[in-house]
């Protein structure tokens, strides 16, 4: 019998309303069932709601930096299992070890980040325009928030919501993704022991469809956060709209590394098949274009080949796996179908572009590395997000040509350039339509104190990470005290 997980509502652990549940499988082993999990339905994030309001209404006035000594003990006890987390990670999503680690690292990162941060609030006072009166502005929270993250980052995206957001006073309900519920439920018990309230946090499994648009519905729900695609996220916007509701969106990429003719090709090499392959494309910072410039075209793709082809597939358990699988067959069939796309297009498939299945990798989504070069900018593997291990290679011939074509996507998340010469980098820096620049670097490794997010298709001006994710997870307050001890009228009295 696999082991049964509930939801956590309340402070307590519980089944979905109705008791129906669904299973959690291991994308490396689809024969091995790693749980059970509630298929939870509206009455349930009811529940949950109602939680997170009584919560509220005690946690907002727990002082800051005290909110921020939970967090720090979250962190400590983080540290404490962080291999243990990581494994159960890798058995659920895939990928190796050492990424799964570097995922709890984000979380650990966020966690002290934002405990330190809850002695920084910090508000804006200004002088009044008139005497004896003084104006101050502070941030306050916002009520329930409502989580719905990916499963490419099960511990990452969470913490760097929840994390700050709870620092900042308020309380959740969060919608893990269905292919990674365990890590959430790790990230419950970890709150759990660091002494969080009960009502602060609670987690409701199930479908996007079900409970993700209960969320998105619910009106005590004044705030949602949505991590996924740009076609999900549209209904997301769509849903909060209609009620007033804050709503931060992260989405799709079609993420580029421009390497230009004076760049350090080795380094340009190490850094795509990081880009494209780690997380096996599964990133949505991931590279999926590499823009050559003409003059190191064919040496750079010949060598990258060369490299690429020797990246080894396997379970992410296993220490010698580069590449793990794809999350589940509905995301590989997507990514042989672009990769027919691709071949239809005409461009040229000059590695892999098959799935994965000999030996020990006949259980699981593998796909295997795939390179398309002739790839044009007007072509939809150029211009579409397949969130898989397929990178498209475009030529260029300048600095300008390769901006534009960096920026001819409607997705503008990460981006990335290879030069040696200081001008061109700032140049790209300032032209390259991105929310994220990085120079003689791959598109992935956001680091947890800064702000993270896209233009354009990607988001919707928001910004997780760093200081910026206040900026959501807050409202300004502005207070004005008149100690005048008369009447004084704003814009007239002057
Ligand atoms: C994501 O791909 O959804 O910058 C998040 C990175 C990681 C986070 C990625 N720190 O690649």
């Amino acid at each position: 019998m696999p082991t049964h997980f509930q939801n956590f509502i309340d402070g307590h652990w519980c089944d979905s309303s109705d008791g129906r549940t669904f299973e959690n499988r291991n994308p490396a082993n689809w024969n091995e069932i790693l749980g059970t999990f509630p298929l939870s339905i509206k009455q349930d994030v009811d529940r949950a709601t109602q939680a997170a309001l009584e919560a509220f209404r005690q946690w907002r006035f727990v002082p800051a930096p005290e909110r921020g000594n939970i967090l720090r003990k979250a962190g400590d006890i983080m540290v404490r299992r962080k291999n243990e987390i990581a494994a159960i990670m890798t058995r659920e999503m895939g990928k190796p070890l050492t990424e799964t680690k570097g995922d709890v690292q984000e979380g650990i990162d966020t966690a002290f980040y934002s405990a330190t941060e809850g002695r920084r609030l910090f508000g804006i006072n200004t002088p009044s325009e008139l005497p004896n009166k003084m104006n101050l502005s502070f941030r306050v929270p916002i009520g329930v928030c409502g989580l719905i993250t990916p499963w490419n980052f099960p511990m990452a995206i969470p913490s760097w919501n929840i994390f700050p957001g709870l620092v900042a006073g308020n309380t959740f309900v969060f919608k893990p993704a269905e292919d990674t519920p365990w890590t959430a439920n790790v990230l419950a018990e970890i709150l759990i022991e660091a002494g969080l309230p009960k009502g602060c946090l609670n987690i409701v499994h199930g479908a996007g469809a079900v409970v993700g648009a209960a969320i998105t519905e619910h009106p005590d729900i004044r705030a949602v956060s949505f991590t996924g695609s740009t076609s999900t996220g549209a209904i997301v916007a769509r849903a909060c709209g209609e009620r007033t509701k804050h709503v931060c969106l992260e989405m799709g990429g079609k993420n580029a590394q421009i390497v230009m003719a004076d760049a350090d090709l080795d380094l340009a090499i190490e850094g795509v098949l990081w880009g494209a392959f780690g997380t096996t494309g599964q990133r949505c910072t991931a590279t999926s274009r590499l823009i050559l410039h003409e003059k190191i075209h064919d040496e750079m793709v010949e060598r990258l080949a060369r490299q690429a082809s020797k990246l080894r597939l396997g379970d992410g358990l296993d220490a010698k796996t580069d590449v793990g699988p794809i999350i589940n067959e509905k995301q590989r069939k997507n990514i042989e179908r672009y990769v027919k796309i691709g071949k239809e297009e005409g461009a040229n498939c000059m590695l892999g572009g098959e799935v994965a299945s000999i030996g020990n990798l006949k259980n699981g989504w593998f796909f295997q590395p795939t390179i398309f070069t002739d790839v044009t900018p007007e072509m939809r593997i150029a211009k579409e997000e397949i969130f898989g291990p397929v990178l498209s290679v475009l030529k260029c011939r300048s600095l300008e040509e390769a901006i534009e074509i960096n920026n001819s996507v409607q997705y503008g998340l990460s981006s990335s350039i290879y030069t040696r010469d200081i001008n061109v980098a700032m140049q790209a820096a300032r032209d390259i339509e991105a929310g994220i620049t990085y120079i003689n670097a791959a598109t992935i490794g956001a680091e947890a104190h800064m702000p993270f997010g896209g233009v354009k298709g990607t988001g919707n001006g928001h910004r997780e990470g760093g200081w910026a994710v206040f900026d959501f997870y807050t409202e300004w307050k502005s207070v004005y005290i008149d100690y005048s001890g008369k009447l004084q009228r704003a814009q007239i009295d002057v």
